[in-house]
């Protein structure tokens, strides 16, 4: 998985320098972009495969490659962050994941989130806890979230969900120390991981954004839910965040959504 991850950030890298250029041209970076996310989707798949012959794939852009072994799947984002990208914005990551079922159901066991401009590799495997760059994670000690400093996704043009969100921003913001956003999932959930945001909450995130980000968080002592402190994450809302956190950030979202009195 590091192995995939590198070898797509040397395009990747590459590839950001070239967009810069690009952003004075008329017709802009966005198929240049395209372009390059394609190209590292196929680099990992590549090297996956050499890997792991007969693992499953889902990824962004090539959507669900049933494989021959039904018990393993790959869950990859090869650029998550792309607007980020396309406006040389060097917030972005590569995300692979490993989902493996058993008796009991899909689990993820394995997540890469590596960002090719800082060379921070974040690394976790189920029951072997979570690393940057070789270094021990471990989530934030932080227990109130009056010290907190949270991260989400704001939808944008073209994206549902707006005023639900504005309901969460306006009741979270009231209680927390501070709120970002800063255009990847994959790096919020490896922040969290890092303890350097004490929670992280999104809606109509996609499986890719975050698969990896679950056993980071998850290995590095922290929690990883649904809005309903579910494990349906997968089905599009998520909050990552501590154990002091977990309780008083879910119970803040559901009472954005409570009707006002
Ligand atoms: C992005 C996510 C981000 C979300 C953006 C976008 P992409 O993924 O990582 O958190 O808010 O809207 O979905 O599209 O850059 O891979």
């Amino acid at each position: 998985m590091i192995a995939a991850a590198r070898k797509a950030a040397r395009t990747l890298q590459r590839d950001f320098g070239e967009v810069e250029n690009l952003q004075v041209s008329i017709k802009g970076p966005g198929d240049f972009v395209s372009a390059a996310d394609l190209r590292a989707e196929a680099i990992i798949r590549e090297e996956l495969e050499k890997a792991r012959p007969g693992y499953g794939f889902l990824m962004e852009e090539s959507g669900e490659t049933a494989g021959s072994d039904k018990t393993h799947r790959w869950i990859v984002d090869p650029l998550d962050g792309t607007t980020n990208f396309l406006h040389s914005i060097p917030m972005f990551a590569i995300s692979i994941g490993l989902e493996r079922t058993t008796a009991t159901g899909p689990q993820m066991v394995a997540g890469v989130v590596y960002n090719p401009i800082t060379d921070e590799m974040f690394v976790a495997e189920k029951g072997n806890g979570a690393f940057l760059n070789s270094r021990r994670l471990r989530v934030s000690a932080r227990r109130d979230l009056s010290q907190a400093v949270v991260v989400t996704g704001i939808p944008h043009m073209g994206r549902p969900g707006q005023e639900p969100f504005l309901r969460e921003l306006a009741t979270v913001m009231d209680e927390v120390a501070g709120v970002r956003r800063s255009g990847s999932a994959a790096l919020d959930m490896a922040y969290v991981a890092a303890g350097r945001y004490d929670a992280y909450w999104e809606s109509g995130i996609k499986p890719w954004d975050i698969a990896a980000g679950v056993v980071l968080v998850r290995e590095a002592g922290g929690f990883v839910s649904d809005m309903n402190g579910g494990e349906d994450f997968f089905k599009g809302s998520v909050i990552a965040t501590n154990d002091p956190l977990q309780k008083p950030m879910g119970a803040l979202l559901k009472k954005a959504h409570q009707p006002r009195a």
